[in-house]
């Protein structure tokens, strides 16, 4: 048990360090908040803090202090592939240093024996009707295994405070486990009408399972853009919203399961991870509007009759970031390697090229550079799954293991229930007054 040895071993020092902190220095003072943070969504306001990863607005994500190249270099690869074993990602979430191919193998072994799926979640999946969004889906199933957790069943036999973290290591790995078999099963089950279990195979690491139980592709790559695609969508620190949900309803002491699927209804938001399929959705809307890649005039007129419409672009802007997004800028340069004639694939480049500048001219947006979801749906398309309403499941499937790793250091970390304190707007205002007119 390599995560649980290690996360025991490490938890002691943790603790020390949280517990000298607060007594020593807790009343230094980290920030002072505006009322413009206040009413505007609390952003930037310094109120968290993590250790498996950090966004540095002019720089990006950076997982337990590596930036995305750093991590793809130093990881493991996957055999057959040319990408890292997303079980080594998850190992360098969890234990914060780059783990060696056994370790890395140990995880990919451990969801080997976990994957499998309770019938009756397979059962409520199908049951629901045929139009139902498969976010919906997945956050169904996530919540229905909440009848496994350990977490749950311990804590009611009495379970001490020091070993909950040992039980949200069990529910996360049981639940990263189980997710690309359930993600699978909503794609051939939603969009294929099979209703046969996908077999997760435990000889094959997590990226080529779910290739393969996916079924979409024999276009050679797709494990490889699988493997990247989970460890770049894992974790952007603690703030963005599905995270936090994660996080916050995690700090009531809610099972992983409770907990990731709120995290899951958080990233279904449209201005959150569901703008991968909208922004795909945009790109094919130009496509078929112009006949194929429009000029940029073109192109350029489309934007702003988006804008003026009173909609967003999507995959554009970042409530943080203030550069293109390394996780934009990686998966540009996997499809430029791959199919650099690919017509979406251009259309995107010149989208790069246009919306950004259309986005300064209107001058509402503090950061016009593309997201993460600007160009993920352009390479699933390329490689067959073209149902984009699919898209932010993907997203949820990595997004698991970031905010996982997160969960089960808080609760190491013994980290409180969440519990921030809101005014009225008339102490706003009262405060206002008394800054603008002195007593
Ligand atoms: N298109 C049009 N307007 C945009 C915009 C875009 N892509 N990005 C920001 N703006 C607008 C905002 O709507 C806001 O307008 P109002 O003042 O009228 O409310 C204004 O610019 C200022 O916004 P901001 O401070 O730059 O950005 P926020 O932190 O409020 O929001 C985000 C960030 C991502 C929600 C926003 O940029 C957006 O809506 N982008 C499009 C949707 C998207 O791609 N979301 C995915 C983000 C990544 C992820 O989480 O997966």
């Amino acid at each position: 048990m390599i995560l649980h040895e290690r996360i025991s071993a490490l938890l002691p020092v943790w603790r020390d360090r949280i517990k000298a902190l607060a007594k020593e220095h807790g009343d230094v003072v980290v920030d002072t908040v505006t009322i413009e943070e206040v009413l505007g969504g609390m952003r930037d306001i310094k109120s968290m803090y993590t250790d498996i990863s950090s966004v540095d607005p002019a720089e990006g994500i950076r997982f337990r202090g590596l930036t995305i190249n750093e991590t793809l270099q130093a990881l493991p690869k996957a055999r057959g592939g040319k990408l890292p074993m997303v079980g080594g990602l998850y190992y360098l979430l969890m234990i914060g240093e780059v783990p060696s191919k056994e370790e890395a193998q140990w995880v990919e072994d451990e969801w080997g024996k976990r994957a499998s799926v309770p019938d009756y979640v397979f059962k409520m999946i199908k049951a629901m009707p045929k139009d139902t969004h498969p976010m919906i889906l997945l956050s169904q199933a996530v919540l229905a295994l909440g009848k496994e957790s350990v977490f749950n069943k311990r804590y009611h036999e009495g379970m001490k405070k020091d070993m909950y973290w040992e039980a949200a290591l069990e529910d996360s790995l049981n639940l990263t486990a189980r997710l690309p078999i359930i993600a699978a099963y909503i794609y051939r089950m939603k969009y294929f009408g099979e209703s046969a279990k996908p077999k997760y195979n435990p000889k094959l690491d997590y990226g080529a399972n779910f290739a393969k139980m996916m079924k979409v592709s024999d276009k050679k790559g797709y494990a490889d853009l699988m493997r990247l695609y989970f460890t770049i969508h894992s974790d952007h620190e603690s703030g963005n919203a599905s995270a936090h949900a994660m996080h916050l309803v995690g700090s009531t002491l809610s099972d992983a399961y409770f907990s990731f699927s709120a995290s899951l209804n958080a990233l279904a938001g449209p201005l959150h991870g569901l703008a991968n399929q909208e922004s795909l959705a945009w790109l094919l809307d130009v496509r078929k509007m112009f006949g194929g890649v429009p000029t940029r005039e073109n192109l350029y007129k489309f934007a702003w009759d988006t804008l003026n419409s009173g909609k967003v672009i999507p995959g554009y802007g970042h409530g943080i970031l203030r550069v293109i997004d390394p996780r934009f800028i990686t998966q540009m340069e996997f499809a430029k390697k791959r199919f650099p004639d690919d017509e979406l694939l251009r259309l995107a480049d010149m989208v790069l090229d246009v919306v950004p500048a259309v986005l300064k001219e209107q001058g509402k947006a503090k950061s016009p550079a593309p997201n993460v979801d600007a160009i993920s749906g352009t390479l699933q398309y390329y490689y067959g799954v073209r149902e984009f309403d699919f898209y932010t499941v993907l997203f949820g499937v990595g997004r698991a293991l970031g905010v996982t790793a997160n969960y089960v250091w808080a609760r190491g970390l013994g980290q409180p229930i969440e519990r921030p304190k809101s005014l009225t707007t008339k102490m706003l205002e009262d405060l206002a007054e008394k800054v603008v007119k002195p007593a």
